[in-house]
């Protein structure tokens, strides 16, 4: 079992490739959703883990851009630990 946990919070302005670089990071597309694909857009929050190394875990949460869908956002980045910032 890694030693050390971290998160990264992919948050940030509607289509500025933040599923397209979770993706490149963990080969995982984060956007399911039928009308996800039809729409090119995030709906639904989702997660992507990144095991780095044994040691050494990422947990990836890839949120909505869009405003329509800031719920969702605030779901997925409301439990991410702020200390570190
Ligand atoms: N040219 C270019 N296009 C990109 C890049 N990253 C993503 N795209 C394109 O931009 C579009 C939107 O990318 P997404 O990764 O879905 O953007 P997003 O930030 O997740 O969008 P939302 O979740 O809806 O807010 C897609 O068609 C991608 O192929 C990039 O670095 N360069
Ligand atoms: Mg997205």
């Amino acid at each position: 079992m890694a030693e050390r946990f971290f998160t990264i919070g992919m948050a940030g302005h509607i289509d500025h490739g933040k599923t397209s670089l979770t993706k490149a990071l963990t080969n995982i597309d984060t956007d399911r959703l039928k009308e996800e694909k039809e729409r090119n857009i995030s709906i639904e929050l989702r997660y992507a883990p990144l095991k780095l190394n044994e040691d050494f875990e990422v947990s990836i949460i890839d949120v909505p851009g869009h405003e329509r869908f800031i719920r969702q956002m605030v779901a997925g980045v409301a439990d991410i630990n702020s200390s570190y910032l």
